[in-house]
């Protein structure tokens, strides 16, 4: 079992695609462990984007996901991390699969609409920017059985 930590960034708020974007997760098979509406502050925002620190997107980019609320969601389900890349698409919409968040709702790379953590250890690090342990949880759902042998 693999937690990844996902946002539906300010422009999926803004247009409305919440529920269709958890709809896709969900669906996946991925169980929802914690999810929150909160506004990223720009300390938040630097620390979460550190990897990419000086590179011409970056102050852009810690502008834009500080600009209105984001949700949240820590997800869990087997190889999480791959499974919730793979449904969001390549990070550039126009390079998107068709059938992906990214390729299906967006279309420049700036207006991506989702983040996902990209390596089990980066979901680890950035899981614990935004949840405390108590506010995630593990679970079943009635139909988790119907997703395996
Ligand atoms: P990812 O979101 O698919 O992991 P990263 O390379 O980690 O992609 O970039 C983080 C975010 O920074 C992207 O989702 C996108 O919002 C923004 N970004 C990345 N590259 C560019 C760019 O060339 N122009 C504008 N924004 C970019
Ligand atoms: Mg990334």
């Amino acid at each position: 079992m693999e937690r990844t930590l996902i946002i539906i960034k300010p422009d999926g708020v803004q247009r409305a695609l919440v529920g269709n974007v958890i709809s896709r997760f969900e669906q996946r098979g991925l169980r929802i462990a914690g999810m929150k509406l909160i506004q990223i502050s720009r300390e938040l925002a630097e620390e979460h984007y550190a990897e990419h620190k000086g590179k011409g997107f970056f102050e852009p980019t810690v502008k834009f996901i500080t600009s209105s609320p984001v949700v949240v969601m820590c997800l869990e389900g087997a190889n999480a991390v791959v499974a919730a890349r793979q449904t969001m698409g390549a990070t550039r919409p126009p390079e998107a699969a068709p059938g992906t968040i990214r390729a299906d709702l967006g279309l420049d790379v700036s207006r991506n609409i989702v983040h996902g953590s990209d390596k089990p250890e980066t979901a680890e690090r950035e899981i614990k920017l935004y949840f405390k342990p108590e506010e995630l949880i593990s679970y079943t759902r009635a139909g988790d059985v119907w997703l395996k042998e």
